[in-house]
């Protein structure tokens, strides 16, 4: 059969190297269904226009379409599939994805809706296997998913920092063991409890036959599974590649000989989710790591000479303009190499989220961008975040930071830029 799958990122922020990153879950559902003889089209919502999107919708020879959904893509999606449902009766509709997954009351118009994985239950919708309403999506084995086809994607993979091209994102494992209360517990729904992982072996050959210089391993906590990491580090050596990954700080703290060996095998820098430089606050967020251990975990990695990418968060609810202070005094102590600040945004299915409800301020997909400074819930005082903020920027050690800078170029025409893609969105819909 032949199916449509969507990556609806149309916005015009969703543009930075990280973007340029594959969508893996995408890329696992399409290739596992070319695998049993079906033909895959993709909309890539990065490289292709509402316009043409809709006009692809309107001409496919596809009996399914599956929409791939976060919540800052919901507000396109709602459009795709309303759209899909007057000029395509007789298309199916699926949608997946974490958004689905936790809020479900948010797309009603589908046919498929898959709360969790969708590997499996992709290929089953299109040979007729699965019942139309709530599916629960099958969770694959890890190790017998074959490699994504990346032909797939049309633009190549960028470097977010410090590596040399060509380059390339790859996914090891799913779930993570901790309980942060602004992510959790949505990734447990969707990948279940327990932390999965794909075989060194397949990882290994799949980054050997790519003719890489770099990778990144986008792995929501890499350092948090030592053994595994060790035996990557074994294989991974003497392939002399240089790459990155994220960890967390207590991972480092606790365990720097395995930092070394990721040193010895190529890891050039790590992306830390440091947050906030208030023990309350991270006590708050059940983050399970202290200010003491970021600023250590930071020390360790520079001695290293491993370069850091700090990851903040402000405007949590709660938070004083002294614990946002604090923060700053931490990125000021800790003078990483890359500072990468966002507002807190509420995401549906996280503990912290649920207890915004009332709180929210704006409605626009723009809410759950998160690296965008405009407020988001009742509470915080927002102009003297974006002070401080800009106080990170400006900081000898933030020298780099990058959504700061974005947020920077982005702040002054945000009114024009706003009013310039509603009308584009207006115009892409005056082609029929
Ligand atoms: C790597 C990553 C990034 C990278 C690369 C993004 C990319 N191109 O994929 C970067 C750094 C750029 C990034 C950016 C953002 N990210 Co991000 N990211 C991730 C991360 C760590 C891994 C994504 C991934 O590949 N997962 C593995 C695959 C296998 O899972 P999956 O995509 O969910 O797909 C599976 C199922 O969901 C389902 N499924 C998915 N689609 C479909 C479709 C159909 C039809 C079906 C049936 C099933 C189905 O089946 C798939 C296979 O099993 C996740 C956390 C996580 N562990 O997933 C966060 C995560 C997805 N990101 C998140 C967010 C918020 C963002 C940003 C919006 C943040 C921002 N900047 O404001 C941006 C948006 C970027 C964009 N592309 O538009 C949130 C999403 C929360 C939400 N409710 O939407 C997550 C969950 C992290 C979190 N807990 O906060 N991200
Ligand atoms: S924020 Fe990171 S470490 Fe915390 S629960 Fe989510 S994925 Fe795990």
């Amino acid at each position: 059969m032949k199916a449509t799958l969507v990556w609806p990122a149309f916005h015009p922020y969703v543009s930075g190297p990280g973007e340029a990153h594959i969508p893996h879950g995408i890329g696992h559902i399409a290739t596992e269904c070319i695998r049993r003889g079906h033909q895959i089209e993709l909309i890539d919502g990065r490289v292709c226009s509402m316009r043409k999107a809709l006009r692809i919708i309107r001409d496919t020879e596809s009996e399914v379409i599956g929409f791939s959904v976060l919540s800052a893509f919901v507000g396109y999606t709602k459009e795709l599939v309303s759209f899909t449902k007057k000029a395509r009766p007789d298309l199916g509709i699926a949608v997946g994805g974490i958004h689905p997954t936790v809020c479900p009351r948010d797309l009603p118009e589908c046919d498929w809706l898959v709360q969790g994985e969708g590997e499996i239950t992709f290929w089953k919708i299109l040979e007729g296997e699965e019942g139309r309403g709530v599916v629960k999506g099958v969770s694959p084995d890890l190790g017998e998913l074959a490699p994504i086809d990346r032909n797939l994607f049309k633009i190549a993979e960028k470097p977010l920092a410090w590596v040399e091209e060509p380059t390339a994102s790859v996914m090891i494992a799913r779930g993570c063991p901790y309980k942060c209360t602004f992510c959790q517990p949505a990734e447990r729904i969707l990948f279940g409890s327990r932390l999965r992982f794909r075989p060194v072996d397949s990882v290994i050959s799949e980054l050997e036959k790519l003719n890489l210089r770099s990778f990144m391993v986008d792995d929501d906590c890499f350092t948090c599974s030592p053994s595994y990491v060790e035996e990557f580090c074994e294989r991974i050596r003497p392939l002399g590649l240089k790459w990155l990954c994220q960890g967390r700080a207590d991972n480092i703290v606790d365990n720097v000989d395995l930092i070394k060996t990721m040193r010895d095998a190529g890891l050039i820098g790590m992306l830390i989710g440091h947050e906030s430089g208030d023990n309350e606050v991270l006590n708050s967020l059940e983050k399970g790591t202290t200010v003491e251990q970021n600023i250590e975990s930071t020390m360790i990695l520079k001695g290293l000479g491993i370069k850091v990418w700090s990851n903040i968060m402000v405007g949590l609810p709660g938070e004083s303009s002294a614990a946002v202070m604090r923060t700053l005094d931490m990125v000021k102590k800790m003078e990483p190499d890359i500072v990468s600040t966002s507002v807190f945004t509420p995401y549906p299915g996280s503990e912290l989220a649920d207890k915004c409800v009332d709180l929210r301020k704006s409605s626009e997909e723009i809410y759950y961008m998160r690296g965008r400074i405009e407020p988001k819930i009742e509470g915080p005082d927002y102009k003297f975040i974006a002070k401080a903020l800009r106080q990170m920027q400006t900081s000898r050690s933030a020298r780099m930071s990058h959504w700061a800078k974005s947020a920077a170029i982005m702040r002054p025409p945000l009114k024009a830029i706003r009013w310039l893609s509603r009308y584009a969105r207006l115009m892409q819909y005056g082609f029929k």
